[in-house]
């Protein structure tokens, strides 16, 4: 609940609107803050996906956005970075830190930033999407790959319209760890029907010498955006810097909880009292765009992409 309400206000001060009047020592109410702030505003910017990398995502379920974090999201970085990130648990190449509930307010605009919320719209060719998780990825230097898998797999609702954004938190090199796709796969009609129980032994064998790594560097702000059914892993850190990463992984509004019995304790982690077929709603999965009519983003001109 708080997190719900935390990724609202940062909404609401992103785009200038009267958070609601705290309480002063007096139990009168502080004035309303009424003037938008300039800096926060200049938070709720556009990024318009150009159609090319609309049909590439489509066509291959990976796309590279260059510049997609505006100064105010790369605000977020810093403290994002500085959070300790311990030791990888054994037999793992990556640290996961989550950072839904971190309460830096850098943060907090980072990861419920509606410029990036409405790119991952937009690629998944909805008006409305909810976010499912934010981690903090950190491979540290001379770390192995990050073996062959789906997103999938960890997603306790139908995936078919979900995705996540990678933002590199330092600049990062092929050489220290980007991501690899298959190119097409998502579309694959195996991977579509069946992504719950395939193995990573069968990913590879069947898409290992697919896998294709489509930049040579990423600049802080540059992202990668792949489907959540895209085959994928990521290179070994070759160099002797951490490789540091943000993953944020959105679904469509709409989006129905998965059936599965291996999908049970996800489904009573984030979508509590919510069964199986019902649409996908948790206290932990804030609405993060909405441009429905009627919604918080409808004035945004979306532009739809064909669905699925
Ligand atoms: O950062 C990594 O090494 C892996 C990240 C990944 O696979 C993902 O974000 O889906």
């Amino acid at each position: 609940m708080i997190r719900m309400f935390t990724c609202a206000l940062s909404f609401l001060l992103a785009n200038g609107l009267s958070a609601p009047a705290p309480a002063i020592g007096n139990g009168k109410k502080a004035p309303r803050e009424t003037k938008p702030s300039s800096v926060l505003a200049a938070d709720y910017t556009r990024y318009p996906v150009p159609r090319d990398l609309l049909d590439s995502f489509r066509a291959d379920g990976h796309v590279v956005l260059r510049g997609l974090a505006s100064h105010i999201e790369r605000e977020g970085y810093e403290p994002a970075k500085a959070l300790s990130g311990g030791a990888a648990p054994a037999g793992k190449t990556v640290i996961v830190n989550h950072l839904i509930s971190a309460t830096d307010d850098r943060i907090r605009r980072l990861i419920c930033s509606p410029r990036l919320s409405a790119v991952a719209a937009d690629l998944l060719g909805v008006p409305a999407v909810r976010l499912f998780s934010a981690m903090r990825l950190t491979k540290a230097a001379k770390r192995g790959e990050t073996g062959i898998h789906l997103d999938a797999w960890r997603w306790p609702f139908e995936p078919h319209r979900a995705l996540t954004l990678w933002l590199p938190l330092t600049e990062v090199s092929k050489s220290m760890g980007t991501l690899r796709f298959v190119s097409g796969s998502y579309l694959d009609h195996l991977v579509r029907e069946q992504y719950a129980t395939l193995r990573r032994e069968y990913l590879q064998a069947t898409y290992g010498n697919l896998l294709s790594n489509p930049v040579k560097k990423l600049m802080v702000g540059d992202a990668t955006a792949h489907h959540g059914l895209t085959v994928h892993s990521a290179a070994p850190n070759h160099s002797s810097r951490d490789r540091v990463a943000l993953a944020l992984s959105y679904y469509a509004e709409g989006t129905l909880v998965s059936a599965g019995e291996e999908h049970k304790g996800r489904i009573e982690r984030y979508f509590p009292g919510v069964k199986p077929g019902e649409a996908a709603v948790g206290p932990d999965t804030p609405l993060v765009f909405d441009a429905r009519p009627g919604g918080r983003d409808e004035e945004w001109v979306f532009e739809q992409a064909q669905s699925e």
